[in-house]
């Protein structure tokens, strides 16, 4: 394939447009042939993205990724954690070693900022104290540590991966967060003598992979390497645009990508947003066009709509344009990738929120107030279903008429192309309209 790249020198990014889990580790991985370094810029390991690609013997294989990047599925990209993503070290390598199992070799083709920030044992337990603190209003986060490892960066008390390689320094270091957690919190169970040296051995594991990111990338782009860019999470979860405080903990949009690789606006090429043709959630939180009913059920069963890292049933509901409106507002997507339309094949009609209003009142902004949102009532516009399947689907000229309407209709509320479609979990199951 041609032409997947944006113009040399500069960063193809890929990124969430709703709630999450729209699909962005498949185009990742479908883009990835004609990438030479793939960089996840935001998140941790509470992000999720399961890969179908054909491994060693010809035979599918599924591939979960949380902490690494999707990209290292094409044996000829290399992986970098960028110094915005939170890491959680025996994560980290698990994961590896999870791949490594499967016959994909990574090892060798990983990088790791310098000035990521960790997550430790201590944030994932405070993770599930926070949650248990908020009861009825709890996130439903992952319980991965992510919130509290960025609180601790944003109140300056964070530990960072170059941190670990400070014999002298890291233990007391260490020991002052674990008392600030246990003041917050009181004395839960925490070896954390036991934990300093755990991480002695940790940081000689991870010494071969630790790079300075910022160095790394403007040398690769400098050199004429193509850079791609693995969003994590999505807009809606992003902690200034997203439904707060139902978000998670970092920059999840455009902006988390210069912040979260050190790279200035220019060097983005260009942004394709991920939208899954109907929507999903995880967690607590808002979801205006959540159907809790056989349409609901029939996305859920159908979408296999289950959590890649909690394994938790994910909510589902029509799809919304006024969220992708504000999406498109806030990250620019050049194109998008619309995926899972298979899923929507056997619905005799399907419908499209285009309107939120509030005492017959248009709201003209998807609202920044959870009160505010509580009150909307959802316009929706309906199309007929095209009551085909698609899945074997290779062009677009080959969709059926309704199902092309339903794109058609889409790119024009929102005055942005669909320029991938996905009609199934595997890499062969894409459609690109050029
Ligand atoms: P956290 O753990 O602090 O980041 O949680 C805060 C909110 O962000 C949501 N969140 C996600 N939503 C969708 N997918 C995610 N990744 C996994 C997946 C999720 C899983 O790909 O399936 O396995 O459950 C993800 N990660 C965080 C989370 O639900 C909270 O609403
Ligand atoms: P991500 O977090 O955005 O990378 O998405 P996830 O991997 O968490 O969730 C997307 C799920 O949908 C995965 O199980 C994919 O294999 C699957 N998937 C991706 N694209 C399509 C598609 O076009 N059709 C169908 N049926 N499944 C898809
Ligand atoms: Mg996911």
């Amino acid at each position: 394939m041609s032409g997947l790249t944006g113009d040399k020198g500069t960063v193809t990014v890929v990124l969430g447009a709703q709630w999450g889990d729209e699909g962005k580790g498949k185009l990742v991985d479908i883009l990835s042939s004609e990438f030479d370094l793939c960089a996840r810029c935001a998140g941790g390991n509470n992000a999720g993205h399961t890969i179908v690609a054909p491994g060693k013997d010809g035979k599918p294989v599924t591939y979960a990724f949380h902490l690494l990047p999707s990209g290292l599925v094409n044996p000829s990209c290399v992986g970098i954690i960028g110094s915005g993503v939170v890491v959680h070290l025996p994560s980290f390598f698990e994961e590896l070693d999870e791949l490594e199992k499967k016959g994909l070799e990574c090892k060798e083709r990983i990088l790791v900022s310098d000035r990521a920030h960790l997550v430790f044992d201590f944030h994932q337990i405070v993770d599930g104290l926070k949650e248990v603190e908020l009861g009825g209003s709890s996130i439903g986060t992952t319980k991965k540590g992510i919130g509290p490892a960025y609180s601790g960066k944003a109140s300056r008390s964070g530990l960072r991966v170059h941190h670990l390689f400070d014999n002298d320094t890291f233990p007391e270091k260490f020991r002052k967060v674990v008392e600030g957690r246990f003041k917050r919190y009181g004395n839960f169970e925490y070896d954390t003598e036991g934990e300093i040296e755990r991480y002695k051995g940790l940081a000689q594991r991870l010494k071969p992979f630790v790079v300075d990111s910022v160095a790394h990338i403007h040398k690769s782009l400098s050199e004429g390497r193509r850079v791609l860019v693995e969003g994590a999470n999505a807009l809606m979860l992003d902690i200034d645009f997203g439904t707060y405080p139902f978000v998670t903990s970092s920059s999840t949009t455009i902006g988390g990508v210069l912040t979260g690789l050190g790279i200035p606006p220019r060097r983005i090429g260009k942004t394709i947003g991920v939208v899954k043709a109907y929507t999903t959630r995880v967690g607590g939180g808002p979801f205006p066009t959540e159907q809790l009913n056989d349409i609901g059920n029939h996305l859920q069963e159908v979408g296999r709509e289950w959590g890649v890292t909690t394994g938790r049933r994910r909510r589902t509901g029509w799809l919304d344009l006024v969220v992708m409106r504000h999406s498109c507002l806030v990250n620019g997507y050049d194109t998008l990738n619309l995926t899972k339309l298979d899923v929507l094949d056997d619905l005799e009609e399907v419908k499209i929120a285009v309107k939120y209003m509030v005492n017959d009142l248009e709201l003209p902004y998807f609202p920044a107030d959870l009160e505010d949102l509580s009150q909307v009532e959802v316009v929706y516009v309906t199309l007929p279903g095209w009551k085909t399947p698609i899945t074997d689907v290779r062009t677009f000229e080959d969709l059926p008429d309704n199902c092309k309407k339903y794109i058609g209709f889409i790119e024009r509320f929102l005055e942005t192309p669909v320029e991938w479609i996905g009609v199934g979990p595997g890499r062969e199951s894409m459609i690109r309209k050029t």
